[in-house]
């Protein structure tokens, strides 16, 4: 064996044991909250990913409060994390906390919602959905139900999801966006349900109590909110599905049983299993990898014609 490959054959050999031992990174994750079944799925998805990827996971709930989450960010700042994930539960009010991580030399993933900030270069990148296309797919939805009957006025309720958050102000933009290309629809009330079940259900019994316009179509930012609706509008005595269109967004376990039961029409996927592509996107960043500042993964619109055969095939 000549001396040259010799020396590197040594030298790949004693690299490698030195790789074996590289310390674990560790991850500094601020969560929303547990606000929903999308949240549930998303949250163990990124445990079980960090897990599997050998990363040690300092994980926060917020419990849907933003002053709990710069709470979160400043403790893993001063735990000296080497990187920090967290989804925004709004958009504003970060570029303090942004700046003294930035100042600590801790890079910054968003994940799942995104947040506005005066200088991007306070996060690193952002992984999760496009909502305004996820608004735009639930309007091209309704609008192709409502070319079969072209004279009809369509009133339309909507459950927003929660104020200043990304998810509620982009799906509500995109929707609108496309709505507008059909003056029969119209929405005639629009209110926050926070993006849980217990308040879509209160916000629609109020709406079912104001008379004055019939309700054809209800618009949820959420699943869980349309199913709290569901129960409100059995409760006043109608039948969800019939005699009140629902559209509604995340693509849960709960929506595929509520569309076999006949009680939803229809629901625009947002994929909740970031976890593995979080931590190969941590492991990169850590490594100072260059990583594209906005990646957002595929989804798709599941009607109620295809909820029985989807549903064995559902990973949350
Ligand atoms: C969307 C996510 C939203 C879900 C809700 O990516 O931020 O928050 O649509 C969840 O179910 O509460």
């Amino acid at each position: 064996m000549s001396t040259r490959r010799r020396t590197l054959l040594t030298a790949a050999a004693l690299w490698l044991p030195v790789a074996a031992f590289a310390a674990p990174i560790t991850m500094g994750f601020s969560q929303v909250g547990a606000e929903s079944e999308w949240r549930t799925a998303n949250s163990a998805s990124i445990k079980a990913a960090a897990k599997a990827a050998g990363i040690t996971l300092k994980f926060a709930d917020a419990q849907q409060k933003q002053e709990n989450q710069v709470k979160a960010l400043r403790s893993f700042i001063a735990q000296k994390v080497d990187v920090i994930a967290f989804s925004p539960v709004v958009e504003s009010g970060w570029d303090t906390v942004l700046k003294e991580a930035k100042a600590a030399g801790i890079p910054v993933i968003l994940t799942d919602r995104a947040v506005k900030v005066a200088d991007p270069s306070l996060y690193v990148t952002f992984i999760g959905s496009d909502f305004v296309e996820e608004g735009r797919k639930a309007a091209r939805w309704l609008l192709e139900r409502a070319a079969k009957t072209p004279n009809a006025t369509l009133n339309i309720v909507e459950l927003q999801g929660t104020v200043g958050s990304a998810p509620a102000i982009d799906r509500k933009k995109g929707f609108e966006e496309v709505i507008k290309t059909n003056p029969k629809l119209q929405i005639i009330r629009s209110q926050s349900g926070e993006f849980t079940r217990a308040k879509g259900k209160e916000v629609m019994e109020s709406f079912l109590k104001q008379r004055d316009k019939k309700i054809d179509v209800l618009f949820a930012h959420n699943d869980d909110m349309a199913i709290g609706a569901i129960q409100a509008i059995e409760e006043a005595g109608l039948k969800p599905g019939q005699d009140i269109v629902i559209i509604s967004i995340d693509g849960v376990r709960g929506a595929f049983e509520a569309m076999k039961a006949g009680k939803l029409n229809v629901t625009v996927e947002c994929n909740p299993l970031l976890g593995p592509q979080l931590m190969q996107l941590a492991q990169d960043v850590v490594a100072k990898k260059p990583v594209e500042k906005r990646i957002t993964v595929e989804e798709g619109v599941f009607p109620a014609e295809v909820a029985a055969k989807e549903l064995p095939n559902r990973k949350y």
